[in-house]
């Protein structure tokens, strides 16, 4: 995974400061870069210290590379290191920022992304086809409130939960919260979800090239891929979009789609893995 979204030559963090320039041939550590001086950072919303930031003042209490109590703290990457100064060290390289920026771990951060697909159909009800004569996929995608991009609706694995848990309540909570229906229906749409839930394939895990990412936290994630093949669960209802986002569309998988973070990568795959 290279960093392109979360380090650069001239980009400025979310709602941040400006990263210290890094060119992609500057991101590896074993490249010299003596002139690198990045940025302290950590957001204002996260040196608050609410319950799911780590506290640097107590970062000698924290055990890298473990499950920490509830947190787990092992990165999908291997073991990574720890710097003189006690903090983790982004395995993929160089970001232009040091401390938490807007994580709340220092080291992995974990996620869980739903990535649920159909094929896409004409008015008449045949699969349509692309350029490539080959049947158009089309997947859930949620239009994310910090950058405005689209993105597959994945979330945070929170303390003590379960990827599975977590990929089932985030598509909930992010894709289908508010769909208008009667609670009868609402009962076959929660009853339908478990089922589909049921039979995820694995798409990917590891480290996502997050806008978010620092020298010293990032993002990781566990991309599930749940196919609705003869598209029975999703006539039922109509997506709208829940809280945590701005909008809910399906969207279908063509090469070069410009989403959040390495998602792009992540559909391009499971198109691949369908065709
Ligand atoms: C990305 O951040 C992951 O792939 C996942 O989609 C997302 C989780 O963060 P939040 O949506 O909870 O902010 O790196």
């Amino acid at each position: 995974m290279a960093h392109s979204k979360c380090a650069g030559i001239d980009i400025t963090y979310l709602n941040g400061p400006k990263r210290f320039p890094v060119s992609p041939d500057q991101v590896p550590w074993n490249v010299k870069y003596p002139e690198y001086n990045p940025v302290k950072y950590t957001a204002p919303s996260v040196a608050a210290g609410p319950v799911w930031a780590d506290k640097k003042s107590k970062i000698e209490e924290i055990r890298f590379n473990t499950l920490d109590g509830k947190v787990n703290r092992v990165s999908h990457t291997g073991v990574y290191k720890i710097s003189e100064s006690g903090l983790p060290i982004n395995p993929v390289g160089r970001t232009g920022i040091e401390e938490q920026g807007l994580l709340g771990k220092f080291g992995p951060n974990h996620a869980a992304d739903p990535l649920v697909t159909r094929w896409k159909k004409d008015a008449e009800g045949n699969r349509v086809k692309d350029a490539e004569g080959l049947d158009v996929l089309e997947f859930v995608a949620i239009k994310r409130g910090d950058t405005g991009e689209w993105a597959i609706p994945g979330g945070m694995v929170e303390a003590g939960d379960t990827v599975s848990l977590t990929l089932r309540k985030e598509f909930g909570e992010e894709a289908l919260n508010s769909i208008e229906a009667d609670e009868k229906t609402k009962t076959e749409i929660e009853a339908g979800l478990i089922k589909l839930f049921a039979n995820g394939k694995m798409v990917y895990s590891g480290y996502v090239d997050d806008p978010r990412n620092t020298d010293n936290a990032w993002m990781e994630t566990v991309v599930m891929n749940f196919h609705d093949e003869e598209g029975t669960f999703f006539n039922k209802f109509k997506l709208k979009a829940g809280d945590d986002a701005g909008d809910v569309a399906w969207v279908a998988i063509r090469p070069g789609l410009k989403l959040y973070a390495s998602h792009n990568d992540f559909v391009q795959k499971v198109r691949a893995m369908h065709n």
